[in-house]
Order: C-alpha cells, then sequence, then structure tokens
C-alpha cells in the first residue's frame, strides 16, 4: 500500500520517464535527419529503455494497490544543435530525472515507506549507470570537435548499442 501523496508523486515520475521516452524518440528521429544512423540507433534504444522504466512504475503502483493517473505528455523540441550539443542536453536531462528520483526517494524515507524506498533503489541504481553512459560518449565527441572522420567513428560505436534487455517484474 502506498500513500495519497506517494500515489499522486509516482505518477508525476510517470509522465516524466514518458517524457523521456518522447524526447528520446524525437532526439532519434533528429539524428536521422542529420545523417547519423548511428546516434539515432542509439537515441532510439534509449526510448526503449525509457518506455520500460516507465511501465516498470506503472506496474508498481497498480501492485500497490494504487491508481495510475496517465496525464499529458508535454511536447519535445524537434532540434537539438550539434551531436555534441545533443548528448549535453541528454546528461542535463538525466540529472534533472536523477534529482527528481532522489526528491522521491526523500518522500518514501519520510513516510518509513520501505516498500517503495526498495523499489526507488533500482532507479537510484539506473541513474548512475544513465549518466555514466552519456558521459562516456560525451567525452569522445569532446576530443573530436567539428572532425567529421571523428564524428563517423563514434557513430559507428554507438550504432551497435544493444536493445535493452527486458526488466525484471517488482
Ligand atoms: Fe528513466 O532514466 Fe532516463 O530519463
Amino acid at each position: 500500500m502506498i500513500s495519497e501523496k506517494m500515489q499522486v508523486e509516482l505518477n508525476e515520475q510517470v509522465n516524466k520517464e514518458f517524457y523521456s521516452a518522447y524526447m528520446y524518440l524525437a532526439m532519434s528521429a533528429y539524428c536521422n535527419t542529420l545523417g547519423l544512423p548511428g546516434f539515432a540507433h542509439w537515441m532510439r534504444m534509449q526510448y526503449e529503455e525509457e518506455s520500460m522504466h516507465v511501465t516498470k512504475m506503472y506496474d508498481y503502483i497498480l501492485g500497490q494497490g494504487g491508481e495510475v493517473h496517465l496525464q499529458s505528455i508535454e511536447e519535445p523540441a524537434k532540434e537539438y544543435g550539434t551531436p555534441l550539443e545533443i548528448f549535453q542536453q541528454t546528461l542535463e536531462h538525466e540529472q534533472f530525472i536523477t534529482s527528481m528520483i532522489h526528491k522521491l526517494m526523500d518522500l518514501a524515507i519520510s513516510e518509513r515507506d520501505y516498500a517503495t524506498q526498495t523499489f526507488l533503489q533500482w532507479y537510484v541504481t539506473e541513474q548512475v549507470e544513465e549518466e555514466a553512459n552519456v558521459n562516456d560518449i560525451l567525452a569522445p565527441l569532446r576530443m573530436v570537435g567539428d572532425d567529421k572522420s571523428g564524428l563517423m567513428m563514434i557513430d559507428q560505436k554507438i550504432g551497435g548499442r544493444l536493445a535493452p534487455t527486458p526488466l525484471p517484474a517488482n
């Protein structure tokens, strides 16, 4: 069982995870228009991963006897600048999501909601990985700058990103 307040906040987070998925799909389309299929693929895989973050939280709310309230999803931007700028925005977004997860954890701790603390721990760990993955791409992007052959090499490398493995049940 979760509190009314926790239910509201988890539903808010479901919406943010949906937005993440939506934004990465928009970024994927944008990378396609830049002629960077590897970047587009990476973003498409990120979209799939975010979709799983959505349903994991959705299942948790329902499993706790709560109600799911799906809200409208903000429209993402159409353009994201250079490949470096795309990943800078990605990092900023993930840092924002990390701060939201931490706020949720603060609430679970203040409510002594042990089940939700355990549930959220998965997202805390996941966010460390999300930020690290983006930083790993930002480093070579900063190094190559505008060099086209350097960009093509990064495009090829990140184009090999594997599809996310299905998440275990809560
Ligand atoms: Fe759901 O982790 Fe990214 O946003």
